[in-house]
């Protein structure tokens, strides 16, 4: 009740203004609030505060910086519904420099990213999106004149955060496979200081809206791991969440796209999914407002990992994930053995806690992990005397 309180503090008037500002009507304003407050894993009572804080704030300034990508990160941003784009950028944000979204060209819009430098010196936003060339002093991609290295540097110069969106400018994503030609770098290593990233290949587009609304409400950037990455949103192994978590415990497994397996939906670990050692909110958060599942497993396509700095773009897509951690499966019942054979449900939960946590986990998953073999043999075996639970693809 105590923090309903708070948002009323906010008052009507108050309400109205943001509510015609916004053109998004209160309920749906205090909504927006209140899921920005729960994917940031902030306490009861912050929605108000963030309420607040955007009803009140002068909007920040943004510099968005483009280099080597493909622009899938602001195609996704374009993507928010919540507040649409034109909502974000003319009344959450000031966005003053966006190569792909001004309307500005050549000389008018390096004047106008000049200016917004000048005007909002020390408390302006700094956002790359791409990596950087460094190699040949990074003549492979210069802007008005300059190199991205200069660019950049200057720009950081002045800025009151920096963010890095996007796998390329977090850790080199893409631009930096192997060989590498222009030596493509990550944002951190051509600033040599560490900066939060919002990696993904695209990100979400609603980390990145909670990391500003963060700054917005409380003046700094949230709580990150080694990588830079914001804890609200990348401090759960996507395995931890997945909705295809139960079939990988059960040991049912697609093996090739399209056969039944994939069709029923089984996990896609012996695809290659890279959930297992990936940490990021991709099966709580979904994609592009399209409803439930729309994220890659759940549209059927292994994760590849394009959060995960040294998986994505680095092990190859279909290479099976390394576990990082192991749960010992003692909530589901396993389906695909015969009838007589194998560990009860009973003898395999007190199997696992009589060897321990950790090693009861590693038995189980090994033990699933081979079971598959058993089902997959089965899969094909009914696939054979079924034809018409064969796929075309
Ligand atoms: Fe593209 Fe962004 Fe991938 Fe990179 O997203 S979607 S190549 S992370 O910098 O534009
Ligand atoms: Fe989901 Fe992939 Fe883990 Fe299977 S391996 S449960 S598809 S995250
Ligand atoms: Fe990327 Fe895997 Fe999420 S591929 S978008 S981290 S599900």
């Amino acid at each position: 009740m105590g923090e309903m309180n708070e948002i009323f503090d906010l008052g009507r008037k108050a309400l109205h203004d943001v509510e015609k500002r916004l053109d998004m009507p209160r309920r749906e304003f205090l909504q927006f609030c209140s899921t920005l407050a729960v994917a940031m894993g902030l306490p009861s009572g912050a929605e108000a505060a963030i309420a607040n804080a955007i009803e009140a704030s002068k909007r920040p300034s943004v510099i968005w910086l483009h280099f080597q990508e493909c622009t899938g990160c602001s195609e996704s941003l374009l993507r928010a519904e919540h507040p649409t784009l034109e909502k974000l950028i003319l009344d959450v944000i000031s966005l003053d420099y966006h190569e792909t979204l001004m309307v500005a060209a050549g000389h008018q819009a390096e004047a106008a990213r000049k200016d917004a430098m000048k005007a909002n010196k020390g408390q302006y936003v700094l956002v790359v999106e791409g990596a950087i060339p460094v190699k040949d002093n990074g003549i492979y991609c210069k802007i008005g004149g300059q190199t991205a290295i200069d660019l950049v540097k200057e720009c950081a110069a002045d800025a009151a955060a920096i963010i890095a969106i996007g796998s390329c400018a977090s850790w080199g994503g893409m631009p930096s496979t192997s060989p590498n030609p222009s030596g493509s770098s990550s944002l951190g290593e051509v600033l040599g200081k560490p900066v939060v990233t919002i990696p993904g290949c695209p990100p979400n587009p609603y980390n990145f809206l909670a990391t500003v609304v963060h700054f917005l409400t409380f003046g700094k950037l949230p709580d990150v791991d080694q990588l830079g990455r914001p804890k609200f949103a990348y401090s759960r192994l996507i395995h931890e969440n997945c909705e295809r978590r139960a079939h990988f415990d059960a040991g049912r497994f697609a093996i090739e796209f399209g056969d039944a397996g994939h069709r029923k939906g089984y996990c896609l670990y012996k695809l290659g999914c890279k959930g297992p050692e990936t940490y990021a909110n991709c099966p709580t958060l979904g994609f592009g407002d399209a409803g439930e599942n729309n994220w890659p497993v759940g549209c059927g396509h292994p994760c590849i990992g394009c959060t995960e700095k040294g998986v994505g773009f680095t092990k190859p897509i279909h290479q099976v994930a390394k576990m990082l951690n192991v749960a010992p499966p003692l909530q589901y019942a396993r389906i695909v053995e015969e009838q007589g054979k194998g560990a009860s449900f009973a003898s395999a939960a007190a199997l696992a806690a009589l060897a321990g946590a950790a090693a009861g986990g590693a038995a189980m998953l090994t033990r699933n992990l081979g079971l598959s073999h058993a089902a997959e043999e089965a899969e094909r075996r009914k696939g054979n005397s079924k034809p018409q639970e064969k796929t075309e693809v």
